[in-house]
């Protein structure tokens, strides 16, 4: 549609295939119950948040009401809901996410 994107998928027909795949944003949303240090351990094993950045994202959820948590392919993303559901479920908070595509 934009006239780079023309020309990337123009160039991508003749010359290499160019074309990115469809991204997919993990969005957190907040609750009452799930434990701030909770939600923090799940943005540093999950999604590979250094500390500092992972307590300004669960902030941003606690204050907001949602938060990125990053933009995956589908396959990717997919996994990593099913990662924090599961981890949630043993630990008994009902934290969840979304996937939002770009
Ligand atoms: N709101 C939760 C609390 O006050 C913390 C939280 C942050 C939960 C981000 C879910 C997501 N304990």
């Amino acid at each position: 549609s934009t006239d780079s994107q023309i020309l990337e998928n123009v160039d991508s027909l003749s010359l290499q295939q160019t074309k990115k795949p469809p991204m997919y944003k993990i969005i957190m949303l907040n609750d009452d119950f799930t434990p701030m240090d909770f939600v923090v351990y799940v943005l540093e094993s999950i999604f590979q948040k250094e500390k500092e950045e992972a307590i300004k994202i669960m902030y941003e959820i606690h204050n907001t009401g949602m938060g990125n948590c990053g933009a995956f392919t589908y396959e990717i993303a997919e996994t990593k809901q099913n990662q924090v559901m599961q981890l949630s479920k043993k630990h008994q908070h009902p934290l969840q996410t979304i996937l939002e595509k770009e």
